[in-house]
């Protein structure tokens, strides 16, 4: 195990056993959500992982330790502290040489994951290609470590900031499986439906741990998108949420942001602009995303017990 490691007790004991883990990521923590709704939606994504008999594996970067599992004071902290940085897998080892925390993204948190052993990771929302990307060349690193990284992401889709079908495409570009959970459409996070179709429909949480078993059994290394949609009775409406995203991208566009700042600032303004009705919504996605990659992450672990063939190489 490499030394930047911090791996939980907890969380070392269940992979050495092969019991089922869940990643989860903390930039959700420290520029997902204000506090203290971004440490309640922290602590209650672990409570519902653990409800379905997981252990929940909360990754950030922690005094330049990559650490796999905290503890409640540090996601305290982590939602507390205004300055902590986002932490994609470019930001890592200037973390780990300054010694200082990060809030991994899911590209961070993917890298972190595989490294640690775990296949399984819920968020909220993955970043895609920015509209206007022909431009302004504003393609999330979440896209590359899905097509690197061997661990399967669980989420709603992502955000209408982003142009989903040029994000599709990437994906489809880079060999990377879409699979919707009981949708035959890729979801739009706070809406169920973006109209544009994903791969396969599958049914269970054993369908997909039998994809991801013959993924890395074949393999073909690199991640599998799981698209969860938000649950209907917490969905927003589409012509309002689009009206609000038309009108924080404006606001980018006014303020001149650019690169890593891009992302954050769109969901702090959609925030703002929703007058905080939004995270209501994001909470139950994340929640479900949650519970959905505890039952994926309990039926891997049955397939690799049978034949530990199947599991992952990065
Ligand atoms: N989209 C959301 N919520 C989030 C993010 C994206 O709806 O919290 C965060 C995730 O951590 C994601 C990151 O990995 O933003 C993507 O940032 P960028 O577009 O700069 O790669
Ligand atoms: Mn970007």
């Amino acid at each position: 195990m490499r030394s930047q490691i911090r791996l939980a007790e907890e969380v070392a004991a269940a992979l050495d056993a092969g019991r089922p883990v869940v990643a989860l990521e903390s930039t959700i923590i420290s520029h997902g959500f204000p506090y203290p709704a971004n440490v309640e939606c922290a602590r209650e994504s672990e409570r519902v992982v653990r409800e379905e008999g997981a252990v929940p594996a909360t990754i950030a970067v922690i005094g330049g330790k990559l650490a796999v599992g905290l503890s409640d004071e540090e996601i305290e902290r982590l939602g507390t502290s205004r300055e902590t940085p986002k932490a994609s897998r470019r930001d890592l080892p200037l973390l780990i040489a300054r010694g200082s925390d990060g809030a991994t993204t899911v590209a961070g948190t993917m890298a972190v994951a595989a490294m640690a052993g775990i296949s399984v990771f819920a968020t909220g929302g993955i970043g895609g290609v920015h509209r206007g990307a022909e431009r302004s060349f504003d393609i999330s690193a979440d896209l590359e470590e899905l097509a690197r990284t061997s661990v399967a992401v669980v989420s709603a889709g992502a955000k209408s900031v982003l142009d989903l079908g040029l994000t599709l495409e990437y994906l489809e570009t880079r060999g990377v499986p879409v699979l919707g959970y009981r949708t035959d459409t890729f979801p739009a996070f706070y809406t169920r439906d973006s109209g544009l179709p994903v791969d396969a429909r599958l049914e269970t949480p054993a369908e997909v741990a039998a994809v991801m078993a013959a993924k890395w059994s074949a393999g073909l290394a690199g991640g599998v998108v799981i698209a969860n949609p938000i649950e209907p009775e917490h969905a927003l409406d589409a012509a309002e949420i689009e009206k609000i995203i038309t009108h924080a991208l404006a606001d980018a566009r006014e303020q001149g942001i650019r690169g890593k700042q891009v992302t954050p600032f769109l969901l702090a303004r959609v925030h703002e602009l929703t007058g905080g009705a939004s995270d209501s919504a994001n909470k139950a996605l994340v929640w479900s995303n949650a519970r959905l990659a505890a039952r994926i992450a309990a039926e891997f672990a049955k397939v690799a017990r049978r034949s530990p063939a199947t599991g992952r190489q990065s």
